[in-house]
């Protein structure tokens, strides 16, 4: 029954296909039965024989049954494609995957999470894991994530710190999943030694050599595809003696989604692999979901604030801007060995790549958080970070509206 909920869009739209075909079924045949000529029937059959040719020859036969039908790529491995018995075992084993209320992991979670051995090294645990969450109202995604949220966890270790990784992939999960820090000195970022089947666990040990905040992400192949999915985190190591205290960290991160279904359409959405060979996605959302960061970013006037800010691509850069602020220091790319560069209003972050920004915030109000190619707001990708505190007329002074654009 809840599979039907979340599926009644395309039901119906099955049944408005459904009476099309049959009416226009009946209508050829009393053509046919009225103007019974060999002209009408050869006509139909030429038309028939001419939309196929236009539509199947250009793209060849296609080489295997699987979703997107006829999908041609020329990476090194498999393209993003689903093969259609992965389709039938995910609506087969729909009611195993875990229901995850909200997909946005809190931006405020930045503190270390892991253990450290007698030994002195330091144990990071993460799971991949296959969920149903929103994506936003009513609009349901198929995840796959580290921890079950999107971003994975942030980890955070400093230079020179041994680190022993485990991956263990949920056994409800349909697909093998890896890991690939981009901290790891070492073959596939630690991809190569973390292939996991479901149900299965591998470990890793790494020497966290170089400072930086660095993305993680799955490289299982197609490894655009499980990006896509949500599987990325940051993994901030920690320049000897550690970065400097601030009042507020934040941990956010940048994403695309692309849909079957267009911008808003409502129910299961399966993913759209041709959307992401164009570039084009439905959703550009910070933190996994629309709204993720719309009420859980305060600070006070006066507050210095630091922001881990990740971008998981596939394909977009993100033009990362706080609007009514400047940042006081840019670590470009996340680079925290050189010098920051410093009063600039809006930096680039690669795709699978980070960027770290600091200012303080010197007059109360709501900042949005957005990329600045704007039209990206409108899919999703935006945040607020709410500012309280004593309002300093020389700073600014003026009527605020609430809706004031931009
Ligand atoms: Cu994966």
């Amino acid at each position: 029954m809840e599979l039907v909920s979340y599926l009644w869009q395309y039901l119906v739209e099955a049944f408005g296909l459904s009476i099309a075909y049959v009416f226009a079924a009946i209508f050829i045949f009393l053509v046919l039965r009225n103007f019974n000529s060999w002209k009408i029937t050869t006509a139909l059959v030429a038309i028939f024989i001419g939309v196929s040719i236009a539509f199947y020859v250009p793209n060849g036969i296609p080489n295997a049954f699987q979703y997107p039908f006829g999908l041609k790529t020329f990476g090194p491995a498999a393209g993003p494609v689903l093969p259609f018995q992965n389709i039938v075992s995910f609506f087969k084993h729909f009611n195993e995957f875990e229901r995850v209320a909200s997909i946005a992991r809190d931006p405020n979670d930045t503190k270390p999470q892991h253990a450290v051995s007698e030994d002195g090294v330091v144990e990071i645990d993460v799971v991949a894991k296959e969920v149903v969450a929103e994506m936003a109202d009513g609009v349901t995604v198929n995840y796959w994530t580290f921890g079950g949220t999107v971003p994975g966890p942030f980890m955070r270790v400093k230079e020179g710190d041994t680190v022993r990784l485990t991956l263990y992939n949920d056994p409800s999960s349909l697909h093998h999943h890896s890991i690939d820090l981009h901290a790891v000195t070492g073959p596939g970022g630690g991809a190569a030694a973390t292939m996991v089947a479901p149900g299965e666990s591998k470990t890793i040990t790494f020497k966290a050599l170089n400072a930086g905040l660095f993305i993680y992400h799955c490289a299982y192949p197609n490894v655009a595809n499980h990006m896509a999915h949500g599987m990325y985190g940051l993994v901030l190591v920690e320049p000897e003696g550690g970065l400097s205290p601030v009042d507020k960290e934040f941990y956010i991160t940048q994403g695309e989604f692309y849909t079957s279904g267009a911008l808003g359409r409502q129910g299961l959405q399966l993913f759209d692999p041709q959307a992401m060979l164009d570039g084009k996605p439905q959703y550009v959302v910070f933190n996994g979901k629309v709204g993720a960061l719309s009420n859980n970013m305060t600070a006070n006037v006066g507050d210095t604030v630091r922001m881990f800010v990740g971008n998981g691509g596939v394909n977009l850069i993100s033009s990362f801007h706080v609007i009514g602020e400047i940042f006081d220091r840019v670590y470009r790319e996340g680079d925290l060995v050189t010098s920051p560069a410093e009063s600039v209003q809006t930096t680039l972050v690669p795709a699978w790549g980070a960027t770290m920004v600091e200012f303080t915030v010197d007059y109360p109000g709501n900042y949005v958080l957005v990329d600045h190619a704007l039209s990206r707001l409108d899919r999703g990708a935006w945040g607020v970070l709410h500012v309280d505190g004593a309002a300093d007329p020389t700073i600014f002074d003026g009527n605020i509206e609430t809706s004031h654009g931009h």
